[in-house]
């Protein structure tokens, strides 16, 4: 089934540092994904600790927080259909080493601690990560198909 959502992208602070972010920012925009919202900024740790609360505690944690916080991110809201699986195939597998030539990871990335780009990984931890990030009035809405001058 088809279904139209919502989730949270965030380009990492690699991914900043190395001047990737319209290159990144381009792969959604072409793939038909809509930017709904859009914030830079730099993580304080305590966001960090918020947005990766399932990894509080494992061995990667304390360099994970380091590294995100590191620079500034771009935090992104973008709906499409089926966004958040579709977007995770679009990002690639967590270790680039592993993800695939022609994903995000797999063509501008080779450590799993710099693997810039983040995504939520379901419906419910978009929702979730979406809230740390944004107010509600942070959400834009607008049509795309009805504007005469682009057709
Ligand atoms: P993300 O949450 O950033 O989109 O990445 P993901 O779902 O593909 O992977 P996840 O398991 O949620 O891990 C979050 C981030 O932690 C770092 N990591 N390092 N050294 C390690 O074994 C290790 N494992 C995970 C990665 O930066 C990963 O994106
Ligand atoms: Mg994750």
């Amino acid at each position: 089934m088809i279904t139209m959502e919502r989730t949270f992208l965030m380009l990492k602070p690699d991914a900043i540092q190395r001047g990737l972010i319209g290159e990144v920012i381009a792969r959604l925009e072409k793939k038909g994904f809509q930017l709904v919202a859009m914030k830079f900024l730099r993580l304080t740790r305590e966001m960090a600790e918020k947005h990766y609360e399932e990894h509080v505690g494992k061995p990667f944690f304390p360099g994970l927080v380091d590294y995100i916080t590191s620079a500034p991110v771009v935090a992104m809201c973008w709906q499409g259909k089926d966004i958040v699986t579709v977007s995770r195939d679009l990002m690639g597998a967590t270790n680039p080493a592993k993800a695939a030539p022609g994903t995000i990871r797999g063509t501008f990335a080779v450590d799993i601690g710099r693997n810039i780009i983040h995504g939520s990984d379901s419906p419910a931890s978009a929702e979730r990560e979406l809230a740390i990030y944004f107010a509600p009035e942070d959400f834009v809405s607008w049509e795309r198909n009805n504007q005469p001058w682009i057709t």
